[in-house]
């Protein structure tokens, strides 16, 4: 199941579970904490009284007594101390016990704050990136739906260098690039009552039609269905592979494998062309398949773009790059 990156308040969450960045008392505090105990309700301390406290980096859980979320997952997050005690482990297993829990307790959602990275000091870029990175490491053996919820939207920042270097993309003189290869041919125009006709119906048609439709009708290209199809058996992936890379959920890959003509979103196709590695030419190819293209003049476009021919195929890289950016994310 997808990954999701959103801005949201985590309270506001109607998931099956939202997870707390608690402290080791699990009797309440600042930040994310005091936020869940006070949308709660004070029967929500009753509970957390009876746990006897949690280790760093362990997780456990109560109701969600009057929030949306059925429950409330308390992890412990390490406080930052510059990289050097162990800190990445800790967090690490903060993101995998709950997830352990979640599934324990068959929730099909989590949402997880950016656990450490307020109060406990741990820089939200490397914060973000173990979330991502162990979110979507246990999404490989597990189907749950899982959001990232960033809360303070406007300190949010990906690294430094790939930001620098996504910025300096963006400002560079406006880039030449060829018109989308739509085809040679000019605009066919077929009514709806031909396009809905039997082929027997067709043929019958095109013999009485005007001389050269036949031939036109002829010429339609590859659909994006089979091109997507056609590309993950020549990368020799799985199903499975193509639909984890392109943080894509697995039962809309099988309505789009099982539909020749399904027309799929722009972010949807690009996705895909992540996940299959294709070069910007091939991308830009899939895409038209789909009625899109890449554009210069936008932002979303352009950062596809810098990822493709940096060769940088990582669908969550590009995917928090797109957020620091404000931009729509890809697949799910
Ligand atoms: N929804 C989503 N994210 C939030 C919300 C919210 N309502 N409120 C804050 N955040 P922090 P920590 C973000 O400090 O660093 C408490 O006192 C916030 O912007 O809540 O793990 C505990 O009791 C930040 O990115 O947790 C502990 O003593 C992230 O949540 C200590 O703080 C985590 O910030 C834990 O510190």
């Amino acid at each position: 199941m997808p990954l999701q990156i959103i801005a949201a308040n985590i309270t506001k969450m109607k998931v099956d579970a939202i997870v707390n960045a608690a402290n080791n008392s699990l009797l309440g505090g600042g930040g994310v904490d005091g936020d869940i105990h006070k949308a709660a309700g004070p029967q929500l301390l009753e509970e957390c009284r009876k746990l006897n406290g949690c280790k760093t980096g362990q997780a456990k859980i109560t109701k969600g007594y009057n929030l949306p979320a059925k429950y409330i997952i308390h992890t412990v997050g390490p406080r930052w101390m510059g990289g050097i005690v162990g800190e990445k482990e800790a967090l690490v297993s903060c993101y995998r016990e709950s997830l352990k829990l979640a599934v324990e307790y068959n929730c099909e959602s989590i949402a997880f704050p950016l656990i450490s990275s307020g109060v406990y000091g741990y820089p939200k870029d490397k914060a973000l990136e173990v979330a991502v990175k162990t979110a979507e490491e246990f999404l490989r053996t597990h189907d749950l739906a899982v959001y990232i919820v960033i809360f303070d939207r406007k300190a949010y920042r990906i690294a430094g260098s790939l930001y620098d270097a996504i910025e300096t993309y963006l400002d560079e003189s406006e880039i030449v690039e060829e018109a989308p290869r739509l085809s040679n041919l000019p605009p066919l125009k077929i009514s709806k009552k031909l396009l809905n006709a039997t082929v027997a119906e067709k043929c019958c048609k095109y013999e009485s039609a005007d001389s050269g439709l036949e031939e036109l009708v002829s010429y339609i290209d590859e659909s994006f269905t089979e091109m997507l199809l056609r590309k993950i058996d020549e990368k020799g992936i799985t199903d499975a592979e193509c639909y984890h890379l392109a943080n894509i959920d697995r039962r809309l890959f099988y309505k789009i494998r099982k539909d020749k003509n399904y027309r799929p979103s722009k972010q949807t196709a690009i996705a895909f062309a992540i996940a299959l590695k294709l070069p910007l030419d091939e991308a830009k190819e899939l895409l038209t398949k789909a009625g899109f293209a890449l554009s210069p003049s936008q932002v979303f476009d352009r950062i596809i773009e810098f990822f493709i021919i940096n060769g940088k195929y990582d669908i969550y890289e590009i995917n928090t790059a797109l957020f620091a950016f404000d931009q729509p994310l890809l697949g799910a």
